[in-house]
């Protein structure tokens, strides 16, 4: 299909990465189809719910759809275990209602990223049914199997979900390796027919039309040789160091570059868990080529104790912000950011970084206004662009969440932990929070379904929803359409450089983006008390006038002042904009994207 020639050409292209690849300039949207928009009535989300949302998707102004896994699955994990890579789960509806899906997402100019999640499939899956019937059939190596030591599993690691990653198989009496729950088996990436099929799987989808991919804990794939003990006396302890960002997963993505993803115009983010920006440029290093951005776990690991992230702390926003810039400057010129504060796996971002109660709206903004004038590609999460906060159920019945779900069971077993204590953290960080059904109307259910939800819609639906903020000037929605409109107006947001301004202060967050003589400071009131903001002696007060685009307040200074009164979460974006810019400049951008802001 693709001669050698035009692999060649594109991996050169790929390698110069001319500043115009369309996902830099692209906005992406996260959508968890279980949860947002149910079409016929059984309380579950679906393709043909997606479809009747894609104008509203258009309206928003965001170019790239994600859905989470949409594939054949038992649901152990809501999709994250695969059944059948090639057919659509049977709640979500069939190949033909993905394939108006897709046409249709195409027919509004947007596209559309598929979740790749090739670190395991289901214990359903018929590679692994196979596997396991034969220890010596054709399918046997496409997962890892080892025997016991002392009739004990063959090592110490634990896994995300709990327990230890292996599972023995009674009838081989052997153990498979599962990072995750027991139904997640691992697959054998050392194994060259496991990598074709894969590869296979994915030119399926490539050829079907869609636009690229994000891989699931893609940095796990390769597992250190001889499957080495972690250090430590407990039963189970952290293996990561022997399975995350092995030498040899950089191997597997170039040939995945070269055998498939080189041969169409798509776009890739890796989930990469445990890389700092030093790690991150391995994948996304514009001189490496293996995948166009990654997702950081940096930042959200702020809040996580040294047990992890049920045992939450408080977090600083000096620390934030030294990890927010370690990020824009360590990736600058270099490779490319993904940009995100929440997703189907964390706590909703205004609950966590901002204020769920009376400024919640007001620090809804304010966090977007940070993630949309970074360096990077912005991820919204549905939801989000309304402001949609935590969940906090009264029992653990009403929770679904398998990894929460298992952790519950386990600390009820330990003495010393109350029942209080464990809800508390489920509060904090249950998977759940942010997988409640997308809030669409005051009504019923909150518009999302005519049924039961699978998961109960967070009660205050009433009070947030799209219906109500789609028609308000004010509300988060109508701000977050202005954001994206900012990125297209102003190319200083995807080109410029950063620099951090006032790292130690603990309530106010500013920084300067320049390019090409056109400059851009952000400022954003991270408390819910006002603050005056005092811009230091380094680095330089800008010398341009700078004028005022966005706030999510009403009477703010139009020009940015050295010293500034900022009320609780306030949030501004001052401009300068180089009347007339010489040749030389890098330029990708034509005169119309420079007219002024209204
Ligand atoms: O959810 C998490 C936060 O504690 C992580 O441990 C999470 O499991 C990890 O980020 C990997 O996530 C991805 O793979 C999992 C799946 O459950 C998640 O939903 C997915 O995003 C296994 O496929
Ligand atoms: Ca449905």
């Amino acid at each position: 299909m693709t001669t050698k020639t035009s692999i060649d050409s594109r991996r050169a292209s790929k390698t110069k990465r001319p500043p115009t690849e369309w996902w830099r300039q692209a906005v992406v949207y996260q959508i968890y189809p279980r949860s947002f928009k149910d079409s016929n009535g059984d309380g579950i989300g679906d393709l043909r719910g997606i479809l009747s949302k894609l104008d509203y998707l258009k309206w928003l102004g965001v170019d790239v759809l994600w859905l989470s896994p949409i594939y054949q699955s038992p649901n152990r994990d809501n999709g994250y275990d695969i059944s059948d890579y090639q057919a659509i789960m049977n709640e979500f509806g069939t190949m033909e209602d993905f394939d108006i899906l897709l046409r249709e997402v195409h027919a509004r100019g947007m596209r559309l990223l598929m979740d790749l999640v090739v670190n395991h499939t289901s214990d359903e899956h018929p590679w692994f049914i196979a596997s396991c019937l034969d220890a010596h059939g054709p399918y046997r190596n496409f997962y890892i199997w080892r025997p016991g030591v002392d009739g004990k599993p063959p090592n110490n690691w634990a896994s995300f979900f709990g327990g230890s990653v292996w599972e023995r198989h009674p009838a081989t009496e052997q153990y498979y390796l599962h990072l995750f729950a027991v139904q997640q088996p691992d697959l054998n990436w050392e194994y060259p027919p496991m990598r074709q099929a894969i590869y296979a799987m994915m030119r399926w989808w490539l050829n079907k039309g869609v636009d690229g991919f994000r891989m699931d804990v893609i940095n796990a794939i390769a597992k250190a040789p001889g499957l080495p003990n972690a250090p430590g006396e407990r039963p189970w302890e952290w293996g990561g160091a022997y399975f995350l960002n092995r030498p040899e997963v950089h191997a597997y993505l170039q040939e995945m570059r070269d055998q498939v993803l080189a041969s169409y115009d798509v776009m890739t983010v890796g989930e990469t868990l445990d890389v700092a920006p030093e790690q991150a440029l391995q994948y996304v290093g514009f001189d490496r080529g293996e995948l166009d951005m990654v997702f950081q776990f940096e930042l959200m690991d702020i809040d996580a104790g040294p047990e992890g992230k049920w045992d939450v702390r408080p977090w600083q926003l000096s620390e934030f912000k030294r990890i927010v810039s370690r990020w824009q400057t360590g990736l600058h010129g270099r490779g490319w950011n993904s940009l995100y504060l929440n997703n189907h796996d964390q706590p909703r971002m205004v609950s966590r970084f901002g204020h769920d109660g009376i400024f919640r709206a007001e620090s809804a903004k304010m966090l977007a206004t940070l993630l949309h004038t970074l360096q990077g590609t912005p991820f919204i999460y549905q939801g989000e662009e309304i402001g949609m906060t935590n969940a906090r159920f009264d029992t653990i019945d009403a929770y679904r969440d398998i990894e929460t779900l298992n952790w519950y069971a386990a600390q009820i077993a330990e003495p010393r932990r109350s029942p209080a204590d464990v809800m508390d953290a489920i509060y904090a960080k249950g998977r759940d929070n942010a997988r409640t059904p997308m809030q669409w109307t005051a009504e019923a259910q909150a518009g999302f379904t005519t049924g039961e939800p699978w998961l109960t819609v967070n009660p205050n639906y009433r009070q947030i929803n799209v219906e109500s903020q789609r028609t308000d000037p004010d509300s988060v929605l109508a701000y977050y359409r202005r954001l994206i409109a900012l990125r297209r107006q102003y190319p200083v947001i995807i080109h410029g450089d950063y620099t951090l301004v006032d790292p130690e202060n603990e309530r106010t967050y500013a920084f300067m983006r320049a390019w090409a003589g056109d400059c851009l400071v952000t400022i954003l009131n991270f408390g819910q008390t006002p603050q005056t903001f005092r811009w230091p002696a380094a680095p330089a007060f800008p010398a341009q006038p700078m004028r005022l685009v966005l706030s999510n307040y009403s009477e703010v200074p139009p020009t940015i002042a050295r010293v500034m009164s900022l009320r609780p979460f306030e949030t501004r974006v001052y401009v300068a904009v180089r009347a007339t810019r010489s040749g030389g400049a890098p330029s990708d951008a034509d005169d119309r994207d420079r007219e002024e802001a209204p």
